[in-house]
C-alpha cells in the first residue's frame, strides 16, 4: 500500500493512525501542500485525487493498482481488510456512536478549517480564522457531551476507534488555530492515552520524514 500523505494534514494523520495501530506496512508518498502554490494542484496528482487533497491510498485490489481517497472511506477500507485489532466496537449501538463523533469532526469541523476554505475566504477579503474557530469550539463540545456518559479509557469504551482516530488530529489543529482546548478534559484525558501508545507516536506529524518546524 502506498499513502499519499503530508506531515500537517489532519486527515491523513488520521490514516496513518489506523494503518499503525493495525500493523499494516505501507510507503508513503509526500505532497506538500504548500510548497509552489501546492502539489496537490499538479495535473498528476489531479488525476488520483480530482479535489487535490491527501490522503489517497494506493492498493492493489482484483483489478490492480487503484486509489481511494477521503479518508473516511480509507478508514472503512482498512478496518474490512484488516479486523484485528478493530477500531470499530462489535456493538451496532456503540458502534453507532463511534461514527457520529468521527462525522462531528470529519463532516462538522475540518472541512472549516480546510486550507482550500481558507484560501477562498481570504481571496474574498474575508478571514476564515474565527469562523473556524466557532465550529471547532462547537464540534469539540458536542464531543465533549456525547462521549462522557460512552468513553472509558477512550471516547466510546475501553479500546481505540475511529472517534480516538480522529480526535487526536482535530485537537492538534484546534491548537494551531488558536482554539483553547483547556475546558475540554474529557478530550485531553483521551488524548492522554492515545499519545501513550506507539501507534499514536508514530503516526504523529513530529514523526514524518516530511515535517517542518511549526509555521
Ligand atoms: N474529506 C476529506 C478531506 C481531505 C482534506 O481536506 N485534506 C486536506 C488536508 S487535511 C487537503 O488536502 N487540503 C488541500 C487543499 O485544501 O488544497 C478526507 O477526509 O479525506
Amino acid at each position: 500500500m502506498r499513502l499519499y500523505s503530508y506531515f500537517r494534514s489532519s486527515s491523513a494523520w488520521r490514516v496513518r493512525i489506523a494503518l499503525e495501530y493495525k500493523g499494516v506496512a505501507y510507503e508513503r508518498v509526500y505532497v506538500h501542500l504548500r510548497k509552489g502554490g501546492g502539489e496537490q494542484r499538479s495535473p498528476d496528482f489531479l488525476k488520483i485525487s480530482p479535489l487535490g487533497q491527501v490522503p489517497v491510498l494506493e492498493i492493489t485490489g482484483e483489478r490492480g493498482l487503484s486509489c481511494i481517497t477521503q479518508s473516511m472511506a480509507i478508514l472503512e477500507y482498512l478496518e474490512e481488510t484488516h479486523r484485528t485489532p478493530p477500531l470499530l466496537p462489535s456493538d451496532p449501538v456503540e458502534r453507532a456512536r463511534v461514527r457520529e463523533l468521527a462525522e462531528i469532526v470529519n463532516s462538522g469541523i475540518q472541512p472549516l478549517q480546510n486550507l482550500s476554505l481558507q484560501n477562498e475566504l481570504s481571496v474574498r477579503g474575508i478571514d476564515g480564522a474565527p469562523i473556524a474557530r466557532a465550529y471547532i469550539e462547537a464540534g469539540l463540545s458536542a464531543i465533549e457531551a456525547l462521549a462522557r456518559p460512552v468513553a472509558g479509557r477512550f471516547l466510546v469504551g475501553g479500546s481505540v476507534t475511529f472517534a480516538d482516530v480522529l480526535l487526536i488530529p482535530q485537537l492538534a489543529a484546534a491548537r494551531r488555530l488558536g482554539v483553547d482546548v483547556e475546558g475540554f478534559s474529557l478530550l485531553r484525558r483521551v488524548e492522554q492515552e492515545c499519545q501513550a501508545l506507539p501507534s499514536f507516536r508514530t503516526a504523529s506529524p513530529d514523526a514524518q520524514p516530511d515535517r517542518e518546524p511549526a509555521a
